[in-house]
């Protein structure tokens, strides 16, 4: 199956997202992609969101802060789009248009699992939201690293300090993987899964096998 319909279109710049519920390894994959895309001579950028420059970092920060005020879903949705459309401006559009492959750490299907799937808020709101800050800015590929939600709570329990979001249950993860797993089978084109619940070597050569092909119908 085609990564995504412009896989002939190989001088197109590479944006992947890593998504997932919490503690699946999106950092731990993100560090092995960046290592592989080095040693194929790639050029790349990784980043992140919410954040990703230093004003969208105040945000993230506003974002998971657990000890401010209640925040309102609303918000929250508001400021995960303030930030995106930022984070576009200043550091994705630019890359995209350098050529250099954009590796960033969560994306909006994350505000569809989380604010659309968590929170209960408009799917509908969400789209309209996605069109203004993005207008047909879409990734190329996500790598939906997917795992039972009580498996990623356990391996992220060492943490010492839980923020806003790592404070939520697990009913809560459920139905943020819920809206992944729909949205995988919406876009199969674009998503691809990945067995996150298996050892940390099989899960990297479920994305090493992903990466191949890409590489295998680009030449940079
Ligand atoms: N959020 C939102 O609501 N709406 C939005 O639009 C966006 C975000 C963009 C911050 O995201 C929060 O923002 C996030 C959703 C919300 N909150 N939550 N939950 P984040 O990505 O910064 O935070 P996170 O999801 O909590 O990521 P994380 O906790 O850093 O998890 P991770 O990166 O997926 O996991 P990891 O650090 O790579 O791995 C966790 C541990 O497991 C670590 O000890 C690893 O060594 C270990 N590990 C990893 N892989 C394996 C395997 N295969 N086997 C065994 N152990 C493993």
């Amino acid at each position: 199956m085609p990564i995504c319909k412009h896989e002939k279109e190989n001088d197109m710049p590479v944006f992947i997202t890593l998504e997932g519920t919490e503690g699946v390894g999106k950092s731990t994959a993100l560090n092995y992609i960046q290592d592989y895309l080095a040693q194929h001579q790639v050029p790349y950028i990784t980043t992140r969101e919410p954040g990703g420059t230093p004003l969208a970092e105040r945000i993230r920060h506003l974002l998971l802060d657990k000890d401010a005020e209640k925040m309102s879903d609303h918000t929250e949705l508001l400021l995960m789009f303030a930030a995106r459309a930022q984070h576009l401006q200043q550091v994705i559009k630019p890359a995209l248009a350098a050529k250099k492959w954009v590796l960033c750490d969560r994306f909006t299907d994350a505000t569809y699992a989380y604010q659309g799937g968590g929170r209960g808020l408009p799917m509908a709101e969400i789209s309209q939201l996605e069109t203004l800050v993005q207008a047909e800015l879409r990734p190329t590929l996500t790598l939906w690293l997917d795992a039972p939600v009580e498996l990623g709570l356990s391996r992220a329990a060492a943490r010492q300090q839980l923020d806003r979001f790592e404070q939520e249950k697990a009913v809560f993860f459920d139905k943020v993987r819920a809206v992944y797993r729909q949205r995988a089978a919406a876009e199969p084109q674009r998503f691809r899964r990945i067995d996150a619940s298996l050892p940390l070597a099989d899960v990297q050569a479920q994305i090493k096998s992903v990466l191949a092909h890409v590489l295998a119908v680009r030449t940079l």
